[in-house]
């Protein structure tokens, strides 16, 4: 169990005890966790066991421990390992399990994602109120038959909606990747119940229920879902929508950390 020796390298690389909470920064996230507290320490993912090095531009690969206002010490990881880089399960929930062993209780995981409701322009976060994983894959194994009702803790989605009132909430769709999706599947998206489109956050949610973690799931709309919006995506609009959007992202974050 390599998350166990990854959790303990991680301890006494940083010198405490234990972590106490958890941020996965996915696309255009990464600005928005600046000056969120007093840094302990930084490193590479991959000087960690059993971490590899992530792939995509825009999507980092660091880890960075941090003293929150609160006194809480959270554990930043900058960069995430997808389910399409088509290395199985067991590396996208690494860093989840890693957190849980290492005394984390809740996990924030943001992601940048397509969006299916018009009115949420680039640049929206939106908290994520429940999933579909279309996956076809579980970081599960055997007979484990971990409840889902309430993923997405709804504490921590009124500790956010404290923060900012007007945050809408709606349903992740995860697709495999790497293409984005068709218009017709988006189209498919909506109609069976979905608000955004993304390629990451099931999985990691489902080995965090599994570990006990209280999860937080927060959405950067960067694009409209293909063939709602009348352009072809791109991934500088990804990275553009992310800048937009870091200080309103920056001051959610800041909020949420002062109230855990
Ligand atoms: I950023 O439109 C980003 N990630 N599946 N669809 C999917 N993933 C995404 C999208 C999108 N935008």
């Amino acid at each position: 169990m390599s998350h166990h020796q990854a959790a303990q390298a991680l301890l006494t690389r940083f010198n405490v005890p234990a972590i106490d909470l958890a941020l996965v920064l996915g696309s255009g996230w990464a600005g928005a966790s600046a000056g969120l507290g007093e840094t302990i320490g930084e490193c590479e993912l991959a000087d960690l066991p059993g971490f590899a090095k992530p792939v995509v531009a825009g999507h980092g690969g660091s880890l960075r421990l941090i003293r929150t206002a609160t006194g809480k010490v959270a554990a930043l990881f900058n960069g995430r390992t997808h389910f399409y880089e088509g290395r199985g399960t067991g590396p996208v929930v690494h860093g989840v399990r890693t957190a849980a062993a290492a005394g984390a209780s809740m996990i924030v995981l943001t992601n940048g994602c397509g969006g299916l409701n018009p009115d949420w322009a680039p640049g929206t976060p939106v908290l994520i109120r429940d999933h579909i994983n279309l996956t076809g894959a579980t970081p599960l194994e055997g007979a484990t038959f971990i409840d889902l009702t309430q993923a997405y803790s709804p504490r921590l989605r009124a500790l956010a909606h404290e923060v900012d009132p007007t945050l809408p909430e709606g349903v992740y769709v995860q697709f495999r990747g790497p293409q984005y999706e068709t218009p017709a599947e988006v189209k498919m998206a909506k109609i069976l119940g979905g608000d955004l489109v993304g390629m990451s956050t099931t999985l990691e949610t489902i080995a965090a229920r599994e570990a006990g973690l209280e999860v937080l799931g927060i959405s950067l709309v960067t694009n409209l879902g293909a063939g709602i919006s009348p352009t072809p995506l791109e991934h500088a609009e990804v990275i553009e929508a992310g800048k937009a959007a870091e200080p309103r992202l920056r001051s959610l974050l800041g909020g949420l950390l002062e109230r855990l």
